[in-house]
């Protein structure tokens, strides 16, 4: 399919996609595929006025009533799954199955959300006096700003959206500049699904595009309680603190530097296999995608002879091709990096196998999978690159490794492989992995959304997708009710008059 016939098959008029101010390229081929009108920063006021006019009447309307609208928008991502799928490839660059897969992983939350519909719960509590009922009522919290990356351009909103709108909230989408098309296209089926519901409010579901400002009305704005923001530390520590300061929610999810540990009990073809998909999958731009290797010495020779081995022969090119395996990174400035990270390991020591700029496809930006042996764990290692560097780093204990992987500031995702039950049982306990994420046996990447997703220091702290996640989006209140005839105090406080 030619890039314009993906656009208009992904239901993308050319009112759209035309005639706007922000450049869309498609990292396939570098090629300018739409300009998008941009969101005028002086009408954020009345975009969040709607979103506070929608919250008043959604959050009367019951939470299973609101599930219904949530199984609508399942319902119309399962018929749209093979054209989002290929716009996610066109404009994410991520190879078919993965732009799939994303669409999927939006199908999945929208199940859960459904369920939950049905279970916002909260406790009842032993009060301390007689005649009395202690009990946690959840409630709606306000308008929700999703800031989404590149890497996820809809997942992450769905994440959000799905539990924001059950919860009873409106949501304020900003997508990554990087990736407007794909959010214009989902607006587009939620407004299907939003027809199809019938008495939504107006306003309640709103895509806005553009840059920094945008953004930072989303930020400042005391009538968007809830910021779930997606992306770098650095705009983390932007959004975070701006947040905060006006008492809002923040909801972050920052960068990664996940690690797997392979001990010598490991199976090694398992192993390869994990650190093949979690390192290279979506050309390392996962904030799950696997970043260090920590070995044991026993074993750590053999497992890189087979990791090259393997890399040698990963596909890489056109991500809409079948069997290619590493697409592009998202552009060229991405590439830069990588290639800039490469040798500035190689000047702390590194023994680097590969991550190599590779001329694939004609103004794409391809690169061959970096495998780098690192004599220490240095200032590089620790930083996040959002490209596909695995560093090598030996290890002796089983102490050694878990303060390893510790000692980097971010806190995401992590894995053990081993056979040895001790070991596992060790990395998962309170003296084990730091991370949001441990895994045993598979890696640090592709978590399903039934489990809470994120992580701890500069990742962030928040809490997004499954489990008790929708705590994050809704207010709780706590209730005494006293239905005797008299009036006891807690604490024995007496107080007569
Ligand atoms: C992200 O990279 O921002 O665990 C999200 C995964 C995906 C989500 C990643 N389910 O890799």
């Amino acid at each position: 399919m030619t890039h314009a016939e993906t656009l208009s098959a992904a239901g993308l008029s050319a009112a759209e996609i035309t005639g706007g101010t922000l450049a869309v390229r498609s990292p396939i081929d570098g090629a300018v595929v739409a300009h998008v009108h941009e969101t005028n920063p002086a009408d954020m006021p009345a975009i969040i006025a709607k979103s506070q006019a929608a919250f008043r009447a959604w959050r009367t309307v019951p939470a299973p009533r609101r599930g219904e609208l949530i199984r609508l928008l399942g319902e119309e991502l399962r018929a749209a799954k093979a054209e989002l799928g290929a716009l996610v490839t066109l404009e994410a660059g991520k190879i078919t199955s993965e732009g799939l897969g994303e669409v999927q992983e939006m199908i999945d939350i929208c199940d859960f959300a459904v369920g939950l519909s049905r279970q916002i719960y909260g406790l009842t509590i032993a009060s301390e006096r007689p005649s009395h009922r202690m009990m946690e009522t959840w409630h709606p919290m306000g308008p929700c700003g999703v800031i989404s990356a590149f890497n996820f351009p809809v997942a992450v909103w769905s994440w959000n959206a799905a539990l924001a709108l059950v919860c009873g909230d409106p949501v304020i989408w900003k997508p990554s500049e990087k990736t407007p098309l794909t959010a214009i296209a989902s607006m587009k089926i939620m407004e299907r699904a939003l027809a199809r519901f019938g008495d939504a409010p107006e306003g309640l579901v709103q895509l806005v595009i553009g840059g920094p400002a945008i953004g930072e009305a989303l930020v400042n704005s005391k009538d968007v309680p809830i910021i779930s923001a997606t992306g770098s530390t650095r705009m983390g520590g932007i959004v975070g603190p701006k947040v905060a300061a006006r008492w809002g929610r923040p909801i972050l999810e920052l960068g990664g530097n996940n690690a797997m540990i392979v001990a010598p009990s490991a199976d090694l073809d398992m192993a390869v296999r994990a650190i093949v998909f979690s390192a290279v999958g979506t050309a390392g731009q996962r904030c799950t995608s696997l970043r260090r290797l920590i070995a044991h010495n026993s074993i750590k020779d053999d497992l890189v002879a087979k990791l090259a081995k393997a890399y040698a022969s990963l596909p890489i090119g056109d991500p809409r091709k079948a069997g290619t395996l590493i697409g592009p990174l998202v552009d060229s400035a991405s590439r830069d990096r990588m290639l800039a990270q490469i040798a500035k390991a190689r000047a702390e020591g590194g023994r680097v196998h590969g991550g190599e700029a590779v001329e694939a496809v004609a103004g794409g930006a391809y690169v061959s999978p970096a495998l780098v042996e690192m004599p220490a764990q240095t200032d590089t290692v620790r930083e996040e690159t959002f490209a596909p560097i695995l560093y090598v780093l030996g290890y002796e204990t089983l102490d050694e490794a878990i303060a390893l992987q510790n000692d980097v500031p971010q806190g995401l995702s992590s894995c053990i492989f081993t056979l040895n039950m001790r070991e596992a049982e060790t990395f998962l306990s309170a003296a084990g992995s730091d991370c949001g994420i441990a895994n045993v046996n598979i890696g640090p990447s592709g978590a399903e959304i039934g489990g809470a997703f994120g992580g701890e220091k500069e990742t962030g702290g928040g809490r997004e997708s499954g489990s008790d996640a929708w705590k994050g989006y809704m207010r709780r209140q706590t209730n005494t009710i006293n239905y005797g005839a008299t009036l006891p105090l807690a604490q024995g406080v007496k107080f007569d008059f």
